[in-house]
């Protein structure tokens, strides 16, 4: 990870509209893709955190549509808050601090994207899951990002990465990838490259929905990692999302299908012990609770019908991704060790056949939790009746409470 000098990184601070000294800035480990640092000000006397982040710009190619993306997607978010008189609204939605010039950016000599915002204090994200209350709390944060994301006026978000969520073109890049063999590493991945050629018949499910136009296109996140949900130190609310930059238009199930990947499993995505991989039931349970309460309001029938399938889908997305990476010589994914994509892919894989084996009862939480919190919606909201009819038992979906404080560490940026 090149890792910016703290006098150039200095420089780069006084370009935004901060009011404060700058006293030092540290490197943050979390995400794949950009540079991330926090930065702490001596403003007035009293200490101030921002982050300043580099854009990564072989991933995002086009820096401006990213940042155009950003401000019109936090600048809504904003208002959306404010208009329900919603209280500390600058750790509910991202902050970006304006450059000198007033733009949303500031770009170096060298051509260099770097953007600031305020640091959301007392709050900290999980690499993985520890509690059902905190898979609830993530299903909860990202129906409700998309919820408020509904109504964003204007033209249709620029799309920061084409096909990103497109399986059939990353299982196209892959055979491409095997069959060039650049680095010699097709044959230490023979089973992976086997279970991803035995999987083809899922990668066109959702694209030949969307575009028979079954499901819709909606505005999504795109990248709702676990790590991307802020959580409250007290009381272990979810507070924001973060990562915005693909933020553009696409599918909520690529959204829901990305939580399934990395909230259900009690391991961190680069696990070795493939034994320890497994999607959690509990997890699954109040994930889909916390989504379906906060998606309630716009989520389709067929939308629903698909949010089982859509965390099968986009862990093996996923999957084929590092795997690709792996045999391509690790030029997307940062990596840590000799290997590390191979095993991120693996534990993809793992998950996918966990996933597959526990497919049927995954559908019959999901109709009953739909039940359920359709029908708490229609008493306490005068909500329209749920468009599924209710079949067979509802499960008891355990609500987690709301009171239960979180864990109480710094937050890491
Ligand atoms: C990347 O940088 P990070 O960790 O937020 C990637 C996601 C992957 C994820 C896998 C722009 O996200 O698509 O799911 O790694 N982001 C991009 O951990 O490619
Ligand atoms: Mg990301």
């Amino acid at each position: 990870m090149p890792i910016y000098q703290e006098k150039q990184l200095q420089e780069v601070s006084k370009q935004f509209q901060i009011y404060g000294d700058i006293l030092y800035a540290e490197p943050t480990k979390i995400g794949h893709i950009n540079e991330t640092y926090m930065a702490t000000y001596n403003q007035g006397g009293t200490l101030v955190r921002y982050i300043h982040q580099k854009i990564n710009q072989t991933v995002f190619t086009e820096p401006l549509a990213v940042m155009d993306n950003l401000m019109r997607v936090t600048t809504h978010l904003r208002r959306r808050l404010e208009a329900e008189g919603a209280r500390e609204v600058t750790r509910k939605a991202l902050t970006i601090v304006p450059a000198r010039d007033g733009k949303s950016y500031f770009c170096n000599g060298a051509g260099d994207y770097w953007r600031t915002f305020v640091f959301v204090e007392r709050a900290q994200t999980f690499e993985s899951v520890q509690t059902p209350r905190q898979a609830y709390e993530a299903g909860r944060a990202f129906g409700r990002f998309q919820h408020l994301l509904v109504d964003l006026p204007g033209k249709r978000l620029a799309e920061t990465i084409p096909h990103f969520h497109h399986t059939r073109r990353r299982y196209e890049a892959l055979l491409k990838a095997v069959a060039v063999d650049q680095y010699h590493r097709a044959a230490a991945a023979a089973r992976e490259i086997d279970f991803a050629l035995k999987h083809e018949n899922i990668v066109d499910v959702l694209r030949k929905a969307l575009d028979r136009g079954e499901i819709p296109e909606r505005v999504a996140h795109n990248d709702t990692k676990f790590n991307n949900v802020m959580l409250d130190w007290e009381s272990g609310e979810a507070l924001c999302v973060l990562d915005l930059d693909t933020v553009m238009p696409g599918s909520v199930l690529y959204d829901f299908g990305d939580m399934v990947r990395t909230t259900t499993s009690p391991t961190l995505e680069d696990e070795k012990d493939l034994s320890k991989v497994v999607m959690q039931m509990p997890m699954f349970e109040s994930l889909a609770h916390g989504y379906l309460e906060s998606a309630a309001p716009f989520l389709t029938e067929a939308e629903r019908a698909y949010l089982v399938f859509s965390g099968k889908l986009i862990t093996f997305t996923i999957g084929l991704r590092f795997l690709t990476d792996f045999l391509s010589g690790d030029k997307y994914f940062r990596i840590h060790r000799p290997e590390h994509n191979l095993d991120r892919c693996r534990t993809q894989f793992r998950l996918v056949e966990s996933i597959d084996d526990q497919e049927p009862a995954m559908q019959r939480m999901v109709k009953g939790l739909w039940n359920r919190v359709s029908a708490e919606a229609g008493l306490g909201l005068k909500k329209p009746k749920p468009a599924v009819p209710s079949t067979g038992k509802a499960k008891p979906g355990s609500r987690p409470s709301r009171r239960k404080s979180g864990r109480t560490h710094p937050a890491r940026g």
